[in-house]
């Protein structure tokens, strides 16, 4: 049986994203199926991707939906007219059954079942779509399996998968060209899950509440196959690498013993680490730290139910820096209890972090599955039935959307490390030609004079 996976992500801001999900996907899958992974990206025209399904000629097509949209109040942009347009060339070039999966789809598999026509779709991790594709091809009952849905269910089961979890990283598949070709930045996961409970985030719905952690050494060899095939970058798409300090320490040391020499970078909390813990990393090569502290109110903290409070973003940040780290901070602005009285107290906390690039967004998307989206219900801003695949911004009763933006512009006003929105600022428009000239990274650090 063939299996065509394709990876529909076609957005390049703030720089394209290497499918890391479905490496997992063919991992899984194993040599017991004939598997070919393509990326959109690498197709010069759509003409190039009908070329690819009609030789393959899949009987599955797996779709990874990993973007729903920009998440950008400002320029707001959503995908689901590419991701017809997908479906709708798979159609007519194959007779492949199309399964859809991704942490995108995983928010909304309902929606997105429906708005693309799919027969199966896959909600959390595809590592179970061999369980899938085994009922369909021994024609047994796939409404039973946890996770597995059609347009049909009703009840879809979120369960973790608890097997196996094998990466298949090929250096010579044609989209890992196209990322080593287009900045180097290849991305790599240590561990699944995150045991915070932050009200508007999806992650733990989509890798689930539990840590599970991939045995650090196991992770350093992975590691070191993206160095050995020519990353100049590792991304960690660890929910928080901080949220284990010591399983984080391990995987640091492992990346010492396994001698990876390029620089790496993830999400991080802003939580007290312990003493030396990022000078640690940093030997071990973390260059790029990127905090999600979304506020200094504390009152807009605890609202947003961070595991933080102002004076640990401050310590967690001295470390870092003293630790010769570059430092993001991510900010959301327009929260449950967000007025100005707390954006003027968060933006001149902010005046006291030296040396770092602050990424502002105005507005917090309202995504189901989380404790925002609960208070919004309450508060009727949204309603039970309503879809929310086109972005819905929760909106603060105390403030409006465009009082959050004059203030926030007023502030970021001639300060290049102040960002606004997604990154498709214009001190951002630059990073494709830095790609083309052969720098790596994220490169948000040459924003900080
Ligand atoms: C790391 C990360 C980033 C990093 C990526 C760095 C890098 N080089 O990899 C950075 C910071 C750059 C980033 C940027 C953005 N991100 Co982001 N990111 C993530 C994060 C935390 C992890 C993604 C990941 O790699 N996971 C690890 C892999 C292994 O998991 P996976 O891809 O989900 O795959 C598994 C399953 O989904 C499934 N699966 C995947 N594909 C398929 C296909 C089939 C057929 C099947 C069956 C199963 C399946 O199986 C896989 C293995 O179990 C997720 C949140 C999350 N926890 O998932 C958000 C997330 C994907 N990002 C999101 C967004 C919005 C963005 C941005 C648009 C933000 C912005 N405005 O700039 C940009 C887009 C960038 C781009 N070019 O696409 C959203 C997407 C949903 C949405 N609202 O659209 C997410 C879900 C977060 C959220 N808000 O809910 N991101
Ligand atoms: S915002 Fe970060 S720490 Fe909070 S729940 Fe989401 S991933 Fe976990």
């Amino acid at each position: 049986m063939k299996v065509l996976l394709i990876s529909a992500n076609a957005l390049k801001v703030p720089y394209p994203v290497y499918p890391l999900g479905l490496d997992y996907v063919a991992g899984a899958l194993g040599s017991g199926y004939n598997v070919k992974t393509v990326d959109v990206n690498d197709f010069a025209s759509p003409a190039g991707l009908t070329e690819a399904i009609r030789d393959f000629s899949p009987d599955f097509a797996g779709v990874s939906i990993r973007n729903i949209d920009n998440t950008d109040t400002i320029n707001s942009r959503d995908f689901l007219g590419e991701y017809q347009n997908l479906v709708h060339r798979i159609r007519e070039n194959s007779r492949a059954l199309v399964i859809l999966g991704g942490s995108g789809f995983t928010i909304f598999p309902r929606e997105f079942m429906r708005a693309l026509d799919a027969d199966y779709g896959i909600v959390g991790e595809g590592e179970k779509l061999p369980l899938l594709l085994q009922a369909l091809e021994n024609n047994g009952n796939v409404q039973s399996l946890p996770g597995i849905i059609t347009k049909e269910t009703t009840d879809i089961i979120y369960e973790p998968w608890g097997k196996e979890i094998k990466r298949c990283f090929s250096p010579e598949s044609s989209p890992v060209k196209f990322y080593l070709a287009r900045g180097g930045m290849l991305n790599l996961q240590t561990k699944r899950g995150c045991p915070f409970r932050c009200s508007y985030c999806t992650y733990p719905h989509i890798e689930g509440r539990r840590m599970r952690f991939f045995p650090p050494r196991e992770v350093a060899r992975e590691a070191r196959k993206l160095q050995d095939a020519g990353a100049g970058y590792i991304f960690i798409t660890d929910s928080a690498f901080n949220a284990d300090y010591d399983h984080s320490l391990e995987v640091a040391q492992s990346f010492l013993e396994a001698g990876i020499s390029i620089p790496w970078g993830g999400f991080f909390a802003p939580t007290v680490p312990p003493g030396g813990y990022y000078k640690k990393l940093a030997l071990a090569g973390l260059s790029h730290v990127e905090f999600g502290t979304e506020s200094l109110s504390a009152a807009i903290l605890k609202n947003l139910q961070k595991p933080f409070a102002a004076e640990d973003v401050f310590a967690a940040h001295d470390q870092a820096l003293a630790a010769g780290i570059h430092i993001a901070h991510y900010f959301l602005f327009g929260g449950p209890g967000e007025s100005a009285a707390t954006l003027r107290e968060t933006l001149d906390n902010v005046e006291k972090i030296s040396r770092s690039v602050f990424f502002f967004f105005c507005g917090i998307r309202i995504y189901p599955h989380t404790a925002l989206y609960e208070i919004a219900l309450r508060e009727g801003q949204i309603t039970a039935r309503q879809n929310l695949l086109q972005p819905v911004f929760y909106r603060s009763p105390a403030i409006t959307d465009r009082e959050i933006m004059q203030k926030v512009e007023s502030s970021a006003a001639g300060r290049f490390n102040w960002i606004i929105g997604a990154g498709e600022n214009k001190a951002l428009k630059v990073l494709p030609k830095l790609y083309e000239r052969g720098f790596t990274g994220p490169l948000w650090e040459h924003l900080i004079s």
